[in-house]
């Protein structure tokens, strides 16, 4: 029956409540006030979801109090503050990371134990903050937690979207559906919204001429921007930043000229529209969606963001034309350019500074990161959708766009295709604004995000510009991501084994992660091996018992597990993966089983999104779990080979696939993947990488050494031409390469199910093969020969982990961030007394 009594010692409950007693621990008193006051709740009316709430709460009272030192700090002191501006910031969840952060959570597991509770059954309660797509979303909640922990005043800006990425279904034909997310159902202890802090953002009306190039903006609609602040705690420090997201609101409940004109429903009208700005995130990765609402949030993000930071320099005190001493803000992609014109607007209709001096100072302020060099991301606006929304944008940027084009002219005379190439409008009807070009003209300095990207954005989309302002303003910063989440948090075991190894604190080398290199000592030693191989082994296990728990299927942990997790994208080549697996299969069913017996068992674990609008990888979903099904339903094969696709990708999902894998695939077309962010995020777990030479796989296989990676496939130069080859001198699939058209040919056949729904993908390799499946498909599977022989070693296997392991130093997000902020910022940490 149910229980009346509070779960744990029932005494404890009531002697927290009065705290009279010495034996209650202090986090054990703040969680039953929390349920007392703040839930008010009765203490045998707990369930876990009561107990997170009332945990998140206590531990956020820590939060606040670092959090409050840390801006009273930076307003004392007045330092040069960085602004991490971003579309997107996926958190994932945020209690075990606070605990670890303030490095409370051995207090806080003996405190909620004493009430009888379990601290991993409460921190699963948690839902995850996915207010991101993937790679660029979760970089920036991976840069935030670094710039804490580095000490360094930065602020992140975004969007409080009020459903963040939609839910994952499966539908029983095996094709993707979406489910709203709607994360903030239940409170959200993380957020703190400030009600105070609000500004107005408008939009439409119309922009009239004044002399000196200025401008009066009048009319149109106005929108409140309510900020909601996240306490972004540092590693080990009292540092605790902010992460401020704004929220739409009517900035009249409704408009009292309407409802007093006796028209109700167009007043009521209005303040929906005004409250559909920040409801939902799109949900597009690496694709451009033209949609005027897109915009609307783009521009009401960037002028709340940049009116408050002016706003905070101005208490400074200081001159205006200081604004760049102060402040530097990072356009994470082309998402928040329209800042660069905003800052123009401030400056020169209601600063008053000259025009001239107003670029240099705007010029001094920005810098850009591109995140991706594939031409359907690359964002353009229709200029009359612009002109509409934003007239007074729309004639800063003309006026920009003319003193550019004029100094591009002196530089290079005559040069009309140029002009047209490096023009901010695009030419067309309609016209569009290149947001990339803005951006760049923009910024101080623009980076790419690892080596072989940078150099793809100086010699393709940036080539004029780089011969305009010289190589110098161009370079990289190669991604990094957090090992405090990425090691510690999701992977414990191998985060204290690696403690006891290196004989520093966690401390020390979770905060200077070239110190993993102390592990190569004991590379050779049998025992040291033995416990690494033991705790992959019980991530697998983990892993397992969390598919048989949500799938209700039960998996070798015996097997190697190869995963491959990211968002679908034709350019990430999930049907690569597909048609290897499949390709293994057919192998498989054709052998003995005598032969059989001599194969290493393999699972296959997919998981990842499609854009909802984005038919091929949907198709694509669908044909992994309809293979998959087949394939784990074979007798003859079940035993050696299976192929999980694993719904609704997430960051909490990701901390538990990642720990577990012996080897991941990063099998992008060559020069299409920027960098890559979970290719670190397995390498620092011990998991081998099957790669391609793309993005950040080649800055890993430079630490670990080739010998540690499998690489395979064709390089970026010779990508151009080869696409020119299957474009103009196609040759049939059955040519090119037989096993492939083999394996095509199964799946038109029917054996996965009826052929015909499957067409459209597999046409996109019989025909143009823009992706150059064809072309690398042998390569692939003789990488996939390599990997198994070097798995019967499973010995010469654990060093190439540890090895693996070790070398990861330079994949910190601490070194990305600590680039940035000397570098490009000038900022310096700033540490609370
Ligand atoms: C992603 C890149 O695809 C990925 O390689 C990289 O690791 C990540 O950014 C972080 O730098 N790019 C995007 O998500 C992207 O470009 N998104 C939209 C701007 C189009």
């Amino acid at each position: 029956g149910k229980e009346i009594w509070p779960r744990g010692d029932e005494n404890v409950w009531k002697d927290g409540t009065r705290a009279i007693d010495k034996d209650v621990p202090d986090v054990t008193k703040s969680i039953i006030n929390h349920v007392n006051t703040s839930l008010a709740r009765q203490a045998y009316n707990i369930d876990d979801m009561g107990a997170y709430q009332a945990v998140a709460l206590a531990a956020r009272d820590d939060l606040l109090i670092n959090w409050n030192e840390t801006q009273l700090n930076y307003t004392r002191k007045a330092p040069k503050r960085a602004y991490y501006l971003s579309l997107e910031f996926l958190m994932g969840r945020t209690l075990d990371n606070a605990l670890l952060n303030l490095g409370l959570k051995d207090n806080f597991t003996q405190g909620v134990d004493k009430l009888g509770f379990n601290i991993e059954d409460i921190i699963d309660k948690e839902r995850d903050a996915a207010l991101g797509n993937g790679g660029l979303g979760r970089l920036a909640a991976c840069y935030l937690d670094s710039s804490a922990s580095q000490e360094l005043p930065v602020w992140g800006y975004g969007l409080r979207y009020k459903y963040g990425i939609f839910q994952q279904l499966i539908a029983p034909d095996g094709s993707q559906l979406e489910a709203p997310d709607p994360w903030l159902e239940h409170s959200n202890p993380w957020e703190l919204p400030r009600v105070d802090v609000t500004i107005d953002v408008r939009f439409y009306g119309h922009a009239e001429r004044l002399d000196n190039g200025k401008a009066i903006w009048s009319g149109g609609q106005e929108v409140l921007a309510v900020a909601y602040d996240v306490m972004i705690p540092g590693y080990h420090t009292k540092t605790t930043n902010n992460l401020r997201l704004w929220e739409s609101k009517p900035k009249r409940g409704f408009d009292l000229n309407s409802f007093n004109a006796g028209d109700y429903e167009k007043a009521v009208q209005s303040s929906n529209s005004a409250e559909t700005i920040t409801s939902v995130l799109y949900p597009n990765d690496n694709t451009m969606v033209g949609k005027e609402l897109r915009l609307k949030q783009q521009y009401f993000w960037t002028a709340a963001s940049l009116n408050d930071i002016m706003r905070r320099f101005k208490n400074y005190g200081k001159p205006i034309t200081e604004f760049p001493e102060y402040v530097a803000i990072q356009l994470n992609d082309t998402h928040p350019t329209l800042a660069i014109p905003e800052l123009m607007r401030l400056l020169v209709d209601e600063e008053d500074v000259p025009w001239d001096k107003a670029w240099s100072i705007v010029t001094s302020t920005f810098f850009f990161t591109n995140h991706t060099v594939l031409p359907e991301a690359l964002e353009k606006w229709p200029v009359p959708l612009m002109q509409h929304l934003l007239p007074r944008h729309m004639q800063i940027i003309f006026d920009l766009n003319l003193t550019f084009l004029q100094a591009v002219e002196k530089k290079f005379p005559g040069d009309r295709d140029r002009l047209a190439r490096m023009s901010l409008i695009q030419e067309g009807y309609p016209q569009y604004v290149r947001m990339a070009n803005l951006a760049c003209i923009g910024s101080r300095r623009v980076n790419g995000v690892a080596e072989l990207h940078s150099e793809l954005v100086k010699t393709t989309i940036m080539k004029d510009f780089v011969e305009f302002f010289g190589v110098s303003k161009f370079s990289n910063v190669t991604n990094g991501i957090t090992p405090r989440r990425w090691l510690d948090q999701c992977n414990p075991a191998l985060s204290t084994l690696i403690t006891e190894t290196l004989g520093c604190t966690k401390n020390e080398w979770l905060k200077d992660l070239y110190k993993l290199e102390g592990l190569l000592k004991h590379v050779d030693d049998p025992k040291f091996q033995k416990k690494w191989a033991a705790i992959k082994q019980s991530n697998k296990e983990r892993l397992a018992h969390h598919v048989e728990v949500t799938l209700g299927i039960k998996i070798n942990t015996k097997a190697m597990f190869d995963v491959q997790i990211k968002r679908l994208h034709e350019y990430k080549r999930q049907t690569l993966n597909l048609l290897g697996v499949v390709h293994r299969y057919l192998a498989l069913k054709k052998m003995t089983p005598e032969q059989r017996k001599k194969i290493n068992p393999r699972v296959v674990f997919f998981a990842g999104k499609a854009a909802p609008g984005y038919y091929i990888a949907k198709l694509t979903i669908r044909l992994i779990v309809n293979v998959a099904r087949v394939i784990n339903a074979d007798p003859d094969t079940k035993d050696y080979l299976s192929m999980f696709f694993l719904p609704d990708y997430s960051v909490t999902l990701a901390e538990i696939l990642i720990p577990a894998s012996d080897l991941s695939q990063h099998i992008s077309t060559a020069g299409t993947e920027a960098s890559g962010t979970s290719n670190m995020k397995f390498c620092l777990n011990g998991g081998l990488l099957l790669g391609t030479v793309d993005g950040a796989n080649i800055e890993i296989a430079e630490e670990v050494g080739d010998s540690n990676v499998f690489f395979f496939g064709h390089l970026t130069p010779a990508v151009e031409e080869l696409r020119y080859q299957h474009t103009y001198h196609p040759v049939p699939v059955e040519e090119k390469c037989p096993a492939l058209a083999a394996v095509l040919d199964e799946i038109s056949a029917g054996r996965f199910g009826d052929g015909s729904v499957y067409e459209p993908l597999l046409n996109t390799i019989r025909q143009g093969d823009y992706y150059l499946l064809t072309e690398d498909f042998d390569s692939y599977i003789q990488a996939l020969s390599m990997v198994d022989a070097a798995y019967q070693d499973r010995t010469e296997w654990i060093k190439k982990s540890i090895r693996t392991t070790a070398k990861m130093g330079k994949f910190s997000s601490d070194r990305a961030i600590l680039t940035y902020a000397e570098e490009f910022w000038n900022i310096e940490a700033c540490k609370v007394p």
